[in-house]
């Protein structure tokens, strides 16, 4: 692919019957992928929204949608093309993403909107924008949520007699599409009649999604888009999951043939990525830095580090079923995070640590509680995070935090004093 410029498809760019909200580096590593290797890929194409910002939904139109997609390897890279991808909008493109929304030929819409927007609090005043505007032209509305524009586009499908549509949850949540059910009904509700439509209309399905996908630096884009002549390369490991549960009531691509895997029993499947996977990286997040470094595959040839996170994985998988192939997943995890080619921020983990707290560390840490044990590793995650964060070290600050994490937690007094215990072997490393 070396030297070519991107812009001309080799075959028409398929209908667009998906929207994603979003568009990122995951995206296009992730849904973006599966969509284009789908044995039906011709006839599913997608209008992607950015969060807000024009760059990459611009430097994507200039390419007609088409990007490099560059699988690195311990071993090497390999590039491929993917033409998926349609349309690229900013996500301010309100006006845009409201029409795709209700069109009768879109029966998806896919979110990776980070953990932190199913909650976002200026959600309140979306739902006091959207009923106040009941009975007013759509396009002049401008939510300033993503659950509020989605609300919105809804709304507008209602008003087209568009039809049942599924929204795809691809956020690192356990159960996310009931999560976005709540939060969409919760914005809806000021609209007469917009909550029983919804109900009778939107499927919400959930999935666990699983490709470490770091953003790239401004010199690693400049690198690569030099090699490629590619405005918006996306570097990603070899490794790729998606388990899928819910129903497609406006059809669906054929991303089994691509590897997904459709299931009613997705709980088992979410847990062990949320737990094993991300909240290693929660831990080497602030343990990592704690220690001085950068990258995950830094922080985990550390043998604190490694020692830190074996010591989580053994407490998360007492709750697990043996069944899911722990052992396995583990050891290919420790092959994903030394990948010494992917270099992966722990400040970008690091990010809403406090919401990725509560899905990835917490629920096992009242799991081991609750059965009787210490929860020491995971004590050491709170710990090392309330370190590099430069939280208070004295009992009833420490106690707080906790209670603001897990109700459960704070009041136990027992798991309190094990992060005391901890926070006074990490603070140590603060010190040196
Ligand atoms: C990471 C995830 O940034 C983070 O919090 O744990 O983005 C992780 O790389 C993905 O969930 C992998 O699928």
């Amino acid at each position: 692919m070396s030297g070519t410029t991107l812009g001309v498809r080799e075959s028409p760019a398929p209908p667009v019957r998906i929207v994603h909200m979003g568009l990122g580096a995951f995206h296009r590593s992730h849904l973006a992928w599966y969509t284009a290797h789908a044995s039906d890929a011709a006839e599913w194409g997608i209008a992607a929204y950015t969060g807000r910002s024009a760059g990459l939904a611009d430097d994507l139109t200039a390419q007609d949608g088409l990007y490099t997609l560059i699988v690195r390897s311990p071993a090497g890279d390999e590039a491929e093309r993917i033409g998926s991808i349609v349309r690229a909008h900013p996500g301010t493109d309100i006006p845009s993403f409201v029409n795709d929304v209700a069109a009768p030929t879109t029966g998806i819409v896919s979110l990776t909107i980070t953990e932190a927007a199913y909650a976002d609090e200026q959600a309140s005043l979306d739902r006091t924008l959207l009923a106040d505007s009941v009975g007013e032209a759509l396009a002049s509305v401008r939510p300033v949520t993503a659950i509020g524009r989605l609300v919105l586009g809804l709304e507008a499908r209602r008003r087209a007699d568009s039809g049942a549509i599924a929204l795809v949850s691809c956020d690192n949540l356990p159960e996310n599409g009931e999560v976005l059910r709540h939060a969409v009904r919760a914005v809806a509700a000021g609209v007469p009649g917009l909550v029983d439509w919804i109900d009778a209309h939107v499927s919400f399905v959930s999935s666990s999604v699983d490709r470490i996908t770091p953003r790239l630096s401004g010199d690693e884009v400049a690198e690569l888009a030099e090699r490629y002549g590619d405005r918006a390369p996306v570097v990603t490991e070899p490794f790729s999951d998606w388990v899928i549960a819910g129903e497609f009531p406006a059809g669906r691509p054929q991303w089994e043939a691509a590897g997904v895997r459709f299931t009613d029993e997705l709980e088992p499947w979410e847990a062990r990525k949320l737990w094993l996977l991300n909240g290693a990286h929660t831990l080497l997040a602030s343990l990592g830095r704690l220690h001085g470094h950068h990258t995950v595959s830094d922080a985990i040839a550390d043998a604190d580090c490694l020692r830190a996170v074996e010591a989580y994985w053994d407490e998360a998988c007492r709750h697990l079923p043996p069944e899911l192939g722990l052992r396995e997943y583990r050891l290919a995890l420790l092959d994903r995070f030394r990948n010494p080619r992917i270099r992966h921020l722990l400040a970008q983990i690091g990010l809403d640590a406090d919401t990725k707290m509560r899905v990835r560390i917490v629920p096992v840490a009242e799991r081991e509680r609750s059965a009787g044990r210490s929860a020491d590793a995971c004590a050491k995650v709170v710990a090392a995070w309330l370190a590099i964060d430069g939280r208070g070290t004295d009992r009833s600050s420490v106690e707080s935090t906790i209670a603001d994490l897990s109700p459960v937690l704070g009041a136990d007094a027992g798991f309190v004093e094990a992060v005391l215990a901890s926070r006074r072997s990490v603070d140590d490393l603060t010190l040196r």
